[in-house]
């Protein structure tokens, strides 16, 4: 079977958010194909690459016209005749071609789209499920999944300041018991916002829209939730969130919208500990601003060995940048999102750094997603341990938790599913 790139298509498809976003297909010499497409971010970090957007009146300036061309034009000239087993290579043709620190030119809402079709190619050419492809001769195995129960933040009008209140199925042992667990945590919560008459729909992931007077309302609903389908707070299933501080944190600065205050570096990292002592949560991701690493420096100091502090904003799925954060002991895990770096090699290089690192790794799907399954293959196959996707409804999540249950599924007696060991010791149990 040829493995050699015979033509590169792109088209603009639509995202769960009714958005443009560019969807690639790539064909092999002798007929192999691959395709993907694009995610979207709402709350982006400053250095990721670059969503190109048309600008101008079409679709409230989402359009990607400019960034299909790009897949249609001077990438398909680039990479034709290039080989899809040599994933390095062909995402070394983009950078190149791209030029700029941050994939500015092409869009990395192309490149993206591009290097995980070619990724689907070569599976497909080899005649292997991706994740199998993803693993090469490595060990797979199924990821914990960090699922949303309220959506908050910038996915959510900012009703809430905290941008993700999710569960984490801990004491499951296998994916498909996670999600049933999950599941259970999912209608309680619901029952309770519908008894309180909070019940006002669902946020971008899918999360219920948050209506709560104080952001740590949301937590003791969630422990509500998680005790009436029967499960124990911390042993059974754990909370995480994430702060995505960026989006509300300036200059070490902190204004909590919700409750009109304003909270310096300090008092923001006692909010968070506070918290970390009265509930049951394993896992804080962007407690701090993007700008503020002494902050995550002080919080991962106080509280990251008991809870995994992730660096999402922060790290934009570099892999220096989480070298970086290794050395300065800013944050103990990365969230690993393909869109944030632009290409496959480029995000697979900063989940290998943050494994390197003795980091806990998170693949993660963006606010604005598709029927797009990617990033279940390369959590499975690159053994990341960890899968957040939103929540536990709306098609385009539930397409990739019924993937990774396929994907469970198909290796039988042989599927590993990494419980609560991805997480520090005793995570999920309140801090002393
Ligand atoms: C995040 C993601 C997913 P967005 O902050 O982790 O929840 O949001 O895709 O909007 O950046
Ligand atoms: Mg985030």
């Amino acid at each position: 079977m040829s493995f050699v790139i015979d033509q590169v298509r792109g088209r603009r498809v639509w995202d769960s958010r009714g958005r443009p976003t560019v969807e690639a297909e790539v064909q092999l010499r002798g007929g192999p194909t691959g395709r993907a497409i694009a995610p979207a971010g709402a709350s982006r970090g400053r250095h990721e690459a670059i969503d190109l957007r048309d600008g101008g009146e079409a679709f409230g300036g989402f359009d990607v016209t400019h960034a299909v061309a790009h897949v249609n034009g001077e990438i398909a000239r680039a990479l034709a005749g290039l080989r899809a087993d040599d994933q390095a290579g062909v995402d070394a043709a983009l950078i190149a071609l791209d030029g700029t620190a941050q994939k500015a030119r092409l869009g990395g809402n192309a490149t993206i789209a591009v290097s995980m079709a070619v990724l689907h190619a070569a599976a497909a050419a080899a005649g292997m499920p991706l994740y199998a492809w993803c693993a090469q001769d490595a060990p797979v195995r199924l990821p914990l999944p960090e699922i949303q129960i309220f959506g908050g933040g910038a996915h959510a009008g900012r009703r809430v300041d905290i941008q993700d209140f999710m569960v984490m199925a801990v004491g499951a042992t296998s994916f498909a018991q996670a999600l049933d667990h999950t599941a259970e945590v999912y209608r309680a919560a619901g029952a309770l916002m519908a008894e309180s008459g909070k019940a006002a729909g669902v946020a971008d992931e899918g999360g219920f829209w948050p209506v709560f007077d104080s952001n740590e309302e949301a937590l003791g609903l969630l422990v509500r939730a998680i005790e009436r389908a029967g499960f124990v707070p911390g042993d059974d299933v754990a909370i995480s969130l994430d702060i995505a501080a960026s989006e509300f944190g300036r200059d070490g600065r902190y204004t909590l919208g919700l409750e009109q205050r304003v909270l310096d570096t300090d008092a923001m990292i006692d909010l968070l500990v506070g918290w970390c002592r009265r509930y049951p949560i394993a896992s804080i991701e962007d407690p701090l601003a993007e700008d503020d690493p002494v902050g995550l420096q002080r919080f991962t100091a106080a509280v990251g060995h008991r809870v995994q502090v992730i660096g999402d904003d922060y790290l934009v799925t570099s892999a220096d940048r989480v070298r970086g954060a290794a050395r300065d002991r800013a944050v103990n895990a990365v969230l690993v999102k393909p869109n944030q770096a632009g290409t496959v090699t480029e995000t697979l290089a900063a989940c290998r750094a943050g494994q390197a690192a003795g980091f806990g790794t998170i693949v993660s799907a963006r606010s604005g997603e598709t029927e797009d399954t990617t990033i279940v293959h390369l959590a499975t196959g690159w053994d990341a341990g960890q899968l957040k996707v939103g929540a536990f409804a709306r098609s385009e999540r539930m397409a990739k938790w019924n993937e990774a249950l396929r994907v469970e599924a198909s290796l039988g007696a042989r599927a590993v599913f990494a419980g609560r060991g991805v997480l520090p010791p005793d995570a999920g149990r309140p801090l002393p």
